[in-house]
């Protein structure tokens, strides 16, 4: 495409589309004809992808979660185009980073299982592998949080009002999901495409959006009852109005078992549908065709759907089960007791009546094979599905499919040893390890040019960017001292532009001659954003007592949004900002530290803060983090971890040594036996000047507007301190504080940061995408 086709395009379809010049449109606008001219350029390529992967077999990525982020500049960068657009652009006069910051982010994910879900298709498309996504259109992703008074208050994230140029809808495609016989909506699918790097496969990401079958009724209409003319309609779309709606009320479970049973049941009609239409003689080749990768529990349903789909073709129970079991893998992302999802029978049934009875049939097949095995009944309870008044997700997803798989090497190990550890004995082959991993075309090459040029320099080549592996090529030049230069000049560019960024968004002044240390991931209480925001409350109390030391400048910067009923994690995000508050305004401290909590945390965010990080904060109580991927996104961009021997951690420090990086904690063995022994007053009492930053919840110091938010706080962490905060705060502070003295000497700091770099190749998307391909889809690559 040539500059000046491009601009015509671009212009031509700003009058189709708005009957208006390019030039009188709002950054929206231009946005969306830019995103118009750019998709019309790459749908013949999609289309050509669509036919060379034909009747191959193919892995189908079904996740409730697809957190995608902005595609403008991805597209761009993986179809090798972004320089020639660009600079249409410019002589255009559009100002392209206003027109990327246009673009809403897909927010269709919570946290770290949604993002990696968008990374592996990311990989899947760059390695030239046949890899479809499937999920839910939600109308609105994940909210947005705006602080009032140091508050997190939620709102709606409309990212599609303004339209979205990367989404086709396909009405064709539609099918009927039956949640019960009088209860059923037509699902349409929408496709985005993935576009790998260089440009070579398109893939797609499919999503259902939720629509009335009978969208209008005119009766009711004619008779002035306008709101039940539309009613059908908009009980329809709430299926897919918002992800995850708050579940602690009946209606919002039983809303969430119903998305996870609408796209489960839209992708597998979808799959039949065109196995069908190809001419399949027997069933048994769904099975050759397809691999299907659950991600979590939540498309889990997908197993007795396909069982009932294939039965209505006329396939008996136990070779649609047969079928099912070889087509499926499970992947598992929590150990959380919490989060392991169980459904109450009553709700279940009367949201799924007809779906029931095939659960009820894969638990009576278990429990003929654990009578088979001489299962000891004593211990059914670890394998049975349908228990009591619950039915466990877990159970049947390692049961009815082939392969089961944990994120790290240490998450897999405790799934064989604990929470799995009856499958495993009984299966030993079922569970395997993925270790996670994340795409650098967005965590690198997009997201840090400057480090990226850098890279490419040094190696004398782009490679890395579809091998990461070659990135351990820099390790030889951790000594000299222009290359370290280079890398410390580049680090302090990024943190000037995050300055600048947080400066205008948060209003916060900081120093990027400060250490960077950041923390941003989910609010959780096992992550413990507590214990880094206690290191500065000690740290304040510290320089307060002692203004005349040396004392390091630090920022220390958090990014979080907290599940909207989860009330600890917003009592820790209103602490977290009237600490900033106190700190950032004492005269006394002179600016020596700041504390910034950045506002609606998201991947956008995130592109910002990764590149700009001296310090990535990994601090989790052992055995409870699965992997972890931010880690690994701040490694590649060549920050230190801080981190206890948890989830990729471990493997971060297996690759880039323990001496490069600040382990400290107890171990997962150390947290068993201290469990049940455990007196949290008592280390807290022993640890020198902890008593005085927890006593701080609740003697006036910070101010909870009265809701006894803080007293809830001091009362969980004195009672139980279920994370072992107050235990592992001493072995933290002392990791921290030699942080803040091994800065000092900047070219010994940033070395480490620098060898990091050089060893993150492990944690690239393709090598764990390539493991999955080859060793649970068995899907082979387009030549
Ligand atoms: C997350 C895990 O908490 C995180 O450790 C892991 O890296 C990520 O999945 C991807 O495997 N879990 C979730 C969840 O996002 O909702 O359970």
């Amino acid at each position: 495409m040539t500059s000046l086709q491009l601009k015509d395009r671009i212009e031509g379809k700003a009058y189709e589309s708005h009957g208006q010049s390019f030039y009188e449109l709002n950054e929206k606008e231009q946005f969306n004809v830019v995103g118009n001219a750019i998709m019309e350029y790459l749908v013949p390529e999609w289309i050509e992808s669509k036919r060379k992967f034909g009747k191959k077999k193919q892995a189908y990525y079904l996740s409730a979660e697809f957190l995608m982020g902005r595609a403008l500049s991805n597209n761009l960068v993986n179809l090798g185009i972004e320089g020639e657009v660009k600079q249409t652009l410019e002589e255009m006069g559009v100002d392209y980073n206003a027109l990327e910051d246009a673009e809403d982010d897909a927010g269709l994910g919570n946290g770290g299982l949604g993002r990696l879900a968008a990374c592996f298709l990311d990989s899947g498309a760059t390695l030239d592998y046949p890899l479809s996504g499937y999920g839910i259109l939600y109308q609105y992703g994940i909210f947005k949080q705006n602080f009032v008074n140091g508050f997190q208050v939620e709102e709606a994230d409309p990212w599609l009002e303004h339209d979205n140029p990367w989404l086709i809808k396909n009405s064709n495609d539609a099918v009927i999901v039956e949640f019960s016989d009088n209860d059923k909506v037509e699902a349409v699918p929408y496709d985005m495409p993935i576009v790998g790097y260089g440009g070579d496969t398109i893939n797609t990401l499919r999503l259902w959006k939720a629509e009335a079958i009978h969208k209008f009724n005119f009766q009711a209409f004619d008779e002035g009852k306008y709101i039940d003319s539309v009613k059908a309609q908009n009980e329809a779309e709430t299926i897919s109005r918002i992800l995850y709606p708050n579940d602690s009320t009946n209606e919002g479970k039983k809303l969430r078992l119903k998305q996870q049973y609408f796209f489960t049941s839209a992708s597998l009609q979808d799959l039949m549908d065109n196995f069908k239409a190809e001419g399949h003689k027997s069933f048994d080749d769904f099975s050759k065709l397809h691999s299907i990768q659950l991600n979590d529990t939540h498309p889990a349903l997908a197993i007795p759907e396909l069982i009932r789909l294939l039965e209505k073709e006329g396939v008996d129970f136990e070779r649609a089960f047969d079928i099912t079991q070889k087509s499926m893998a499970y992947t598992n992302h929590t150990l959380l007791a919490e989060a392991l999802e169980v459904w109450d029978k009553g709700l279940f049934t009367s949201v799924l009546p007809n779906l029931y009875p095939y659960i009820e049939e894969i638990n009576a097949r278990l429990v003929r094979e654990l009578k088979e095995w001489q299962v000891d009944k004593d211990e059914w309870h670890n394998f049975l599905i349908i228990q009591g008044n619950s039915i466990h997700m877990a159970f049947m997803s390692i049961y009815a499919t082939r392969a089961v798989n944990g994120v790290a090497a240490i998450h897999t190990d405790l799934l064989k040893t604990d929470v799995l550890k009856s499958w495993h004995d009984m299966f030993p082959d079922r569970i395997l390890n993925k270790t996670n991993g994340i795409t650098q075309r967005r965590w690198l090459l997009q997201s840090n040019p400057q480090l990226s040029g850098m890279i490419t320099d040094l190696l004398g080549s782009k490679e890395w960017v579809t091998s990461l592996e070659q990135l351990k090529g820099l390790e030889p030049m951790q000594d000299d001292e222009a290359v370290l230069e280079r890398f410390i000049d580049i680090k302090r560019e990024k943190k000037q532009e995050l300055s600048e960024y947080i400066q205008f968004h948060e209003e916060v002044d900081i120093d990027p001659d400060s250490i960077f240390d950041i923390q941003i991931k989910r609010l959780h209480e096992y992550k413990r954003q507590l214990m880094m925001a206690f290191y500065i409350a000690d740290l304040y109390n510290r320089i307060k007592a002692d203004p005349d030391e040396e004392w390091t400048k630090r920022t220390f910067i958090f990014g979080a949004k907290a599940a909207p009923g989860y009330y600890i994690a917003k009592a820790i995000i209103k602490y977290i900002n009237e600490l900033a508050g106190k700190v950032n305004t004492d005269p006394d401290v002179n600016g020596i530290i700041k504390v910034v909590f950045v506002e609606n945390y998201g991947v956008s965010y995130a592109e910002r803060l990764f590149p700009a990080a001296d310090v990535s904060e990994q601090i989790s109580l052992a055995g409870k983090e699965a992997s972890g991927t931010g880690n690994m996104k701040f490694m590649l961009n060549g920050a230190v971890t801080v981190g206890t021997m948890d989830g990729a951690n471990v493997e971060i420090v297996e690759e880039a040594g323990k001496e490069n990086n600040y382990i400290f904690g107890m171990e997962v063995d150390e947290v068993v036996a201290k469990r049940g022994n455990y007196d949290p007053i008592a280390a807290m009492k022993r640890t020198e000047g902890l008593e005085q930053v927890v006593e701080s919840l609740v003697d006036g110091t910070f101010n909870d507007n009265n809701t006894g938010m803080f007293q809830d706080l001091y009362n969980s962490l004195t009672a139980e301190d279920q994370y072992f905060i107050l235990e592992d705060f001493e072995s933290y502070r002392q990791a921290q504080d030699q942080i803040a003295s091994d800065f000092k000497d900047q070219k010994a700091f940033y070395r480490k940061g620098f060898i990091n770099m050089a060893n993150a190749g492990k944690f690239s998307s393709d090598r764990t995408l390539e493991e999955y391909a080859t060793e649970i889809w068995h899907v082979s690559k387009q030549q």
